[in-house]
């Protein structure tokens, strides 16, 4: 008989329910039990292999499991498994607990004598144990002989990493009582990591996040390449980036961790510090950054290492036997967490163990106040430690610690956890007193209002272990060297060539760059120095030669056959390969190039990067890696192809560069040239290793260069100064027989592909309206544009000394002459120089959105053609009085040029 009442019917299902529920248990418990056995008797790597065919079994079966790269929010690694402490954990304490005084009264000086200096004491706070564990037992300095570790330092951390250089007797008190006062006439340190301001200091400027992980993935690719190409042995050498949790959410960041996972770059550790806060407030308030970065970078094939939990949380986790607690620990989110730093004892026990009665009991017998102080992973030496130790020895994964920590730790009411924590510059006296008596330094009430920087005696235990770990390890970080051997320049007889012309052969420069290239890569010593990189463009520049020549950088070599393997130019991977073909990818190429153009001085070797990319998709898409190289010191060349508006015609739109030259002007070390000829091509890059590999001056080149073929000029006598200067004398227009003008012939300026508008503007002016022309080579703005603004600079503070005549000023004196430039960039780019060029002056350019169309369609729209450039000049002359009024409207309806037609500045 079935059951009657509907509370009979309830009660069985009940019933049903916990019997089902009570052989789940049973089942699961058998479970469980084999694979206890399983792993006491054959261990991890066979529980790994049975799991890994019962999920294959499942799958099979139609089971969908869940794709998760996400483990439990507990430690990676096991506490009954970590590692003893190497050092003097006391002794460290106290170190550390210095460094942390000094980097605090760094920026808390810096603020109260010069308020708005700025500077940040709660982010070095809360990675104070991740560097001091590094410094003590890790990061070998320069003359370890295993070569000196790389470090990425967190650009605004670095009160902490100057603190330390000044209890290492580095750094004096003058230079920390002038942080952030790089002006200051006793000599100051500067705000952010910068190689030109501490040059044998900072290696590695990370103030602009994001891109100190993509350049130190890039960096440790390099190293493997310099080993694989044999140009400097790999020993072990580690590169260290550290980075905020904010900072992840930078693409930068994260968009290259795939290369040092599929490169096995198991010389590269990141440690993300996970403080949970960035500027504004948390990280992923609602969520979980540190869940959240292990799933991308556990997805990406890296190896990660979660520090969460310190050592006071190592018994309740192994009394966790029912995986309540880890579970907990897994559903709070991060904006939770940060209140828990904030609120104290009584709060977490209300709002995080008493969320379940049985977590309740486990903290039954401790005090709010111990709640409140049980540490995290990331505060705690001897997890760090493990999670370094784990990291330095893993094998063919590159490794992410992610640590968390408590922004502005130690702050106290000032700003611990916080979210203005961040913006804290200055601590009262009361805050500093609490700092004092957290951190234990050694002074008295009165010193502490004074907040001295406070360096323990020579002769003491603290300075003597500081100085005896750095020893041990090497020497001291950051350093920066630059001792590299010299670079044997190629014989003269290379660049002869090219001064020839191309004869009746049409040519762009971009093959003629390609042949410059050819030529070096071919130099019997300097050869081996080039590194050419290409972000997926071979092809598009003609370069697919060089790939059979010098094949393409893999540190696996090529695993298939090539499909075009049967012809001459194949697609050849080596493991001594010397180009980097970094994919559709001119961050990652930037950062190839940065660390090649900076080998000089952090590997003591020189190489010579090439860069060669789309012109357009360079100063404009990676520009701030641009600038980064320049901070760096980097030297090199960054070659723009398919460069200037209307040369690049069909492609269109977002291809089609008018403004890279404009973008790269604030970049001081950059030496920018829109070349026309193979020969200017030649004189430019000879003089750039000149510079940057004889001179050793820490500047880069810029070479934009065209796909139009055109012929190639022979070189005029005596013109290579004026191609390096930015201009000269091309061709002077014929004097005899002129009709109009002849007392004052106009000058034309033209630069890269539009030098042929120019000429052929010249031929016209001639023929048509025997006016002579003489037609100027402009091959930068940028050299003009300096030397003009350097000289005005010497006039104005050298009022009594004769005037410096500027460069163009030399060439093209200020005397009613009209000038008209023509250029396939803005018009703004000639009008850098429009002071110096005179009142009769015209600048034609190419301003607006890009069309895609041919070469005269698009010269003709964007008015750069040589029938404008006639115009312009008549135009100028008419206004000069040179020719006559009606002249400029004749010549309108002669050149068949509509005036009424659209600008090209708007859509
Ligand atoms: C590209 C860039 N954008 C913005 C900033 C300004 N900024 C400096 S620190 C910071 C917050 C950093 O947060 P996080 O990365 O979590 O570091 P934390 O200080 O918490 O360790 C911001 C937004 C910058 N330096 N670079
Ligand atoms: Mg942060």
């Amino acid at each position: 008989m079935g059951p009657r009442t509907l509370d009979q019917k309830a009660e069985a299902l009940q019933q049903l329910n916990a019997d089902t529920h009570a052989m789940d248990l049973a089942e699961t418990r058998d479970w469980l039990e084999s694979l206890e056995d399983l792993l006491h008797s054959r261990g991890h790597q066979r529980v790994r292999e049975i799991l890994s065919e019962l999920q294959i079994h499942a799958q099979k079966r139609g089971v969908a499991l869940p794709v998760t790269s996400r483990t439990p929010y507990v430690n990676t690694l096991l506490a009954e498994r970590q590692p003893p402490y190497p050092g003097n954990r006391e002794l460290e304490r106290r170190i550390k607990s210095i460094i942390r005084w000094n980097a605090m009264a760094m920026v808390v000086k810096a603020n109260r004598e010069s308020p708005g200096i700025g500077g940040h004491i709660s982010s070095y706070s809360s990675c104070a144990t991740l560097y001091e564990v590094g410094f003590n037992h890790f990061f070998r300095g320069p003359d370890h002989p295993c070569g000196g570790d790389l470090v990425f330092f967190q650009g605004h951390a670095s009160p902490g990493v100057y603190s330390r250089a000044y209890v290492e007797g580095r750094l004096t008190d003058e230079q920390l009582h002038n942080f952030r006062r790089d002006l200051a006439a006793t000599g100051g340190i500067t705000s952010y990591p910068h190689p030109w301001l501490m040059p044998d200091f900072l290696q590695f400027p990370t103030g602009s996040m994001g891109l100190g992980p993509i350049m130190a993935i890039y960096q440790a690719r390099f190293i493997r390449y310099l080993d694989d190409r044999g140009l400097r042995p790999y020993h072990g050498q580690k590169v260290w980036a550290f980075l905020g949790d904010g900072e992840t959410d930078e693409p930068e960041s994260l968009g290259a961790i795939t290369l040092a996972s599929r490169e096995r770059l198991d010389n590269l550790i990141f440690v993300v510090n996970c403080n949970l806060q960035r500027l504004d407030g948390p990280v992923r308030g609602n969520g979980s950054i540190v869940q959240e970065l292990e799933a991308v970078f556990r997805g990406a094939g890296w190896n990660v290492i979660k520090v969460l939990w310190g050592s006071d949380w190592d018994e309740l986790l192994a009394r966790d036997e029912d995986g309540r607690l880890a579970r907990r620990m897994g559903e709070v989110v991060d904006g939770e967490y940060q209140k828990y730093a904030v609120e104290g004892g009584a709060y977490i026990r209300r709002h995080f163990w008493e969320a379940d009665p049985k977590l309740a009991g486990m903290v039954r017998h401790m005090s709010d106040d111990q709640l409140w102080r049980m540490n995290l992973g990331g505060h705690d030496p001897g997890k760090v430690y493990a999670a370094y130790k784990a990291a330095v020895e893993c094998i063919g994964q590159p490794t992410v610690i992610l640590a968390r920590t408590i922004k502005g730790y130690g702050l106290g009411e000032a700003g611990e956890g916080k979210n203005i924590t961040h913006q804290q510059k200055k601590l009262n006296e009361e805050e500093m007193l609490h700092f004092r008596n957290r951190f234990r330094i050694p002074l008295n009430d009165d010193e502490v209002k004074q907040t001295p920087f406070y360096r323990p005696a020579p002769d003491s235990p603290e300075i003597a272990y500081v100085h005896d770990r750095r020893r041990l390890l090497g020497g001291y970080l950051p350093q920066r060297r630059t001792a590299a051997p010299d670079l044997p320049m190629p014989d003269d007889t290379l660049w002869d060539e090219f001064g020839a012309g191309s004869g009746q052969r049409a040519v762009s420069t971009t093959m003629a760059f390609v042949r410059v290239l050819t030529k070096l890569l071919k130099d019997k010593q300097l050869g081996r120095h080039i590194v050419p990189i290409v972000p997926d463009e071979a092809r598009t520049f003609g370069m697919e030669a060089l790939f059979r020549q010098c094949g393409i950088y893999s540190h696996v070599g090529q695993l298939y056959e090539p499909v075009d393997a049967d012809q001459l130019m194949y697609y050849k991977e080596a493991r001594d390969g010397q180009i980097l073909e970094e994919g559709i990818n001119e961050a990652g190429a930037m950062s190839s190039y940065i660390a090649a153009g900076t080998a000089y001085a952090n590997q003591g070797v020189y190489t010579i990067p090439f860069f060669i990319y789309y012109s357009m998709f360079g100063f404009q898409r990676v520009g701030d890696l641009m600038w980064a190289s320049a901070d760096l010191r980097c030297r090199g060349f960054l070659i723009g192809g398919t460069a200037g508006r209307t040369t690049l015609n069909g492609e269109g739109l977002q291809h089609q560069d008018g403004h890279s030259h404009l973008l790269l002007l604030p970049i001081p070390t950059v030496q920018a040239y829109d070349p026309a000829f193979a020969y200017e091509i030649a004189v430019i890059v000879r003089e750039g290793l000149r510079r940057m590999y004889v001179q050793k001056e820490d500047i880069f080149y810029y070479l934009t260069v065209g796909n139009e073929n055109y012929i190639q000029a022979a070189m005029p006598a005596g013109v290579e100064e004026g191609i390096l200067k930015g201009l000269y004398l091309f061709r002077p227009g014929r004097r005899e027989g002129a009709r109009l003008g002849g007392d004052t012939p106009p000058r034309l300026l033209g630069s890269g592909s539009i030098l042929n508008e120019v000429l052929a503007a010249q031929q016209l002016l001639g023929e048509r309206y025997g006016i002579p022309a003489d037609v100027y080579s402009v091959t930068s703005y940028k050299q003009l544009h300096r030397d003009a603004v350097d000289a005005e600079r010497h006039n104005l503070l050298h009022p009594d000394e004769p005037l410096q005549v500027p460069y163009v000023n030399q060439c093209l004196p200020s005397d009613g002459r009209v000038v008209v430039a023509a250029s396939d960039y803005m018009k703004a780019l000639p009008l850098l120089l429009g002071r110096w060029f005179g009142p009769a002056f015209v600048a034609l350019g190419t301003d607006g959105l890009g069309r895609s169309d041919t070469r005269p369609a698009l010269r003709d729209f964007f008015e750069v053609d040589a029938r404008h450039i006639v115009l312009a000049t008549l135009v100028a002359m008419a206004r000069q009085n040179q020719v006559p009024a009606d002249l400029p409207g004749k010549a309108i309806r002669d050149l068949d040029i509509n005036p009424d037609k659209h600008n090209p500045w708007y859509v």
